[in-house]
């Protein structure tokens, strides 16, 4: 503490939703940086499970402020009903504080995202069909909407105007579609903007003001460093910086105020959507590792592509980000696996590579070169102390960690709050 990022090291669901949580009785303010309801993180507290999209996971703990920061995408329909959601559930969501700055979703966003992922057809992404992309398109062609646009009317209906132009004409002539009108996006997006204002708030301001005055701040990242737009497997990533520098931008808080930076990776690897996967299995281990992991989307309930742990995706994701501590989860559902492979380099082609390759053509072509560890038959759920781990369990911690450049600092053994091994 006081300024820490929490980022998923590989293809997400790593279980940051649960890590955060953990955090949660040490941190004041908890921020979702990047992202939107794309995201979906777990949580199981005692017998409540809850599925976050849109908010940061820090919801659940009581005294935490949560934030959703200027890098985030909002979907004001989603915010409400999840927020109704929690209400009802009887958590206290009164302290929530959106950013201004904040772009939002509307439906002409998650029609495009639709109508463009069947229009790619082979080539398509497998987004979540959530309207992400199109809304950082929109921000970056300057031709988005913002949270403080919905309380000036005027405003609004101009702004909409001058995105929906090109869109239309798209919608129109190539998707043949209808075209969408100002008037019923403006109605769409003031259907809220009397509830959200009380929660609009200059965040970068809070957040600095914050710090200085000594609060613990948590920036919970959304999606993974392999799915950032600037470091992931591009073109097959979300639209936003999942990567610690995005904690940056996406929040107003300067990188002289961030401390440490925890990388949440799996025992194993997952991915949901399209794009290369060295170690992705086709057999029936990747179905036991789907089953047994319960791998699918906690958004669409898309399955999860399962494969074996990839250190060099692990050494890449601790550069990338500057991860200080890793958090290894689900190590739980490797026990009985008899022989477990690792991922410690690539074969691209006849030649090794350690690191990540650059160039997509190379990491498309890469095959994983294995080494094999022990594993282990005992239940693993139970153990709260590294000690408590079987001695093959343990060993392959310890490889995990001499591999992929950073220490474990805790291991996850089951989906509740407190299956976990604290470690430093
Ligand atoms: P998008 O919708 O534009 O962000 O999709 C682009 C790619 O990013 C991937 N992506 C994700 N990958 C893992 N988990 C995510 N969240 C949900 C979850 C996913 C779900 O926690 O399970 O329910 O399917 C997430 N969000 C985006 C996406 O698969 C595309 O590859
Ligand atoms: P996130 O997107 O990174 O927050 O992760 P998700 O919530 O999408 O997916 C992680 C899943 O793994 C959830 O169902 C969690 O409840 C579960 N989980 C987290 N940590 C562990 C663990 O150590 N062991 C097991 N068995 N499940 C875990
Ligand atoms: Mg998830």
């Amino acid at each position: 503490m006081p300024g820490v990022v929490l980022i998923g090291a590989q293809w997400g669901d790593e279980g940051k939703g649960k890590a955060t949580d953990l955090l949660g009785s040490r941190v004041d303010y908890v921020v979702k940086f990047n992202g939107g309801n794309n995201a979906g993180h777990t949580v199981v507290i005692g017998d409540e499970k809850y599925a976050l999209h849109l908010l940061p996971s820090g919801i659940l703990s009581p005294g935490v402020t949560p934030v959703i920061a200027n890098g985030v995408v909002v979907d004001i329909e989603v915010l409400f009903q999840e927020l109704d959601d929690l209400i009802s559930r009887g958590v206290d969501v009164s302290r929530l504080l959106v950013s201004g700055s904040a772009h939002v979703i509307a439906g002409y966003h998650r029609t495009m995202d639709k109508v463009s992922e069947r229009f790619l057809g082979k080539r398509r992404i497998g987004t979540t069909g959530r309207g992400i992309g199109p809304a950082y398109a929109d921000k970056i062609n300057r031709v988005g909407i913002r949270m403080w646009d919905l309380f000036d009317e005027k405003i609004l209906a101009e702004k909409i105007e001058g995105s929906l132009d090109q869109k239309n004409h798209l919608l129109v002539k190539v998707y043949n579609r209808r075209a969408i009108t100002v008037d019923e996006t403006v109605e769409e997006l003031l259907a809220y903007a009397d509830r959200v204002k009380p929660m609009v708030a200059d965040t970068s301001l809070i957040l600095n003001q914050a710090l200085d005055a000594g609060k613990n701040v948590l920036f919970e990242g959304g999606q993974a460093t392999m799915l950032d737009v600037d470091h992931g497997t591009y073109p097959f990533v979300t639209s936003s910086n999942a990567t610690a520098g995005g904690a940056v931008t996406g929040s107003g808080v300067g990188p002289t105020k961030i401390s440490s930076v925890i990388g949440v990776i799996k025992a194993y690897t997952t991915r949901v959507g399209e794009g290369p996967f060295p170690t992705e299995l086709f057999d029936e281990m990747g179905e036991y590792l789907l089953k047994t992991g319960g791998e699918f989307g906690v958004t669409t309930g898309r399955a999860r592509r399962c494969g074996w742990y990839d250190s060099v995706i692990a050494r890449y994701s601790s550069r990338i980000n500057g991860i200080t501590d890793l958090v290894v989860t689900k190590l739980d559902i490797l026990t009985g696996i008899p022989k477990i492979p690792v991922c410690v380099a690539y074969d691209v082609d006849g030649v090794r590579y350690d690191e990540m390759p650059t160039d997509q053509t190379a990491f498309h072509h890469a095959k994983p070169i294995y080494t094999e560890f022990d594993g282990w038959t005992e239940d693993i759920s139970g153990c709260r102390t590294f000690e408590d781990l079987p001695a093959n369990a343990q060993a392959y911690v310890r490889s995990l960690e001499e591999l992929s450049g950073a220490r474990v600092s805790a291991i996850g053994v089951g989906p509740s709050r407190d299956a976990i091994i604290p470690l430093h």
